[in-house]
């Protein structure tokens, strides 16, 4: 049966390579199926500019997305909160077309909103304004322009930042705000949202304005991959090895 893949929330980074190497196993063996793979944002762990794709692992995840590009599964990407700086140069390598988020698809018939899932998490306020400062394009370009080297260090330097900020969150806090959710089904589409960045995998059935909804809520890579197969019988978690 044809079916659209999603994946979110890989992380993938040198320290982690058992996910690289599921995610390479993935793509040779599983997603070649399928007529669509759309990954949800936080592919990498982080990603400081294009100039990243210079390196041995983004290098041969870009060619691995890329033969499965011409393969004939067209691959969508949207960015996460760890790798928004992904740019022309890395869609080129890897052949993937870049999406808005939020951006909504006809999924067999039912009109399905994705997103990464970090602006439903309106209650995080620090976070949003970290959100603000790093989405404008004029920062963007002062920090893109600075030595490769100086942008690892700030990353780094923002990761911890962020775990430390992390520690003092409630968990009620970081996760999707009800009233965020519902405004994001109301403006976009009824009746399915599927998102990843919370790391809570799960479906929730929302009722908005009488449609009855679901939330499909993305796994993350840390202990073992999995990817969300929808077809037009619904939509099911596979795990992956
Ligand atoms: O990522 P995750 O899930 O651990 O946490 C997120 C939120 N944190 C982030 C930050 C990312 O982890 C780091 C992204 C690195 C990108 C690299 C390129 C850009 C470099 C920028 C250099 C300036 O998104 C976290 C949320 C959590 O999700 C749950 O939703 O809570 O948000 C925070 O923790 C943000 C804090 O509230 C505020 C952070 C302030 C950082 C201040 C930096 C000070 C140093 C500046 C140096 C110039
Ligand atoms: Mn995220």
């Amino acid at each position: 049966m044809t079916a659209s893949l999603f994946i979110s929330d890989l992380h993938l980074a040198d320290e982690r390579p058992e996910s690289t190497e599921t995610l390479l196993r993935f793509l040779r063996d599983t997603a070649p199926k399928a007529e669509r793979l759309f990954i949800l944002g936080d592919l990498f762990e982080y990603w400081i500019g294009d100039e990243t794709l210079a390196a041995p692992m983004p290098a041969q995840v870009a060619g691995a997305l890329d033969r499965l590009g011409k393969g004939g599964t067209a691959v969508f990407f949207m960015h996460g909160n760890r790798d928004f700086l992904i740019g022309p140069r890395f869609a080129k390598a890897a052949g993937v077309q870049l999406l808005p988020d939020p951006y909504t698809v006809t999924l067999y018939g039912t009109p399905t909103l994705l997103m990464h899932g970090d602006t439903l998490c309106t209650d995080d306020v620090g976070y949003q304004e970290f959100r603000k400062v790093v989405r404008n394009p004029e920062w963007q370009a002062e920090f893109l322009a600075k030595p490769v080297a100086e942008r690892i260090e700030l990353a780094r330097t923002v990761r911890a930042e962020s775990e430390q900020a992390k520690k003092v969150k409630s968990m009620t806090i970081m996760d999707v705000s009800l009233p965020a959710v519902e405004t994001a089904l109301r403006e976009h589409a009824y009746p399915r949202l599927i998102h990843g960045h919370t790391h809570r995998p799960a479906v929730h059935e929302h009722v908005v304005d009488g449609h009855r909804c679901e939330r499909i809520v993305l796994a993350d890579w840390y202990g073992a991959g999995s990817c969300l197969e929808c077809t037009r019988a619904g939509c099911r978690s596979v795990a992956l090895t």
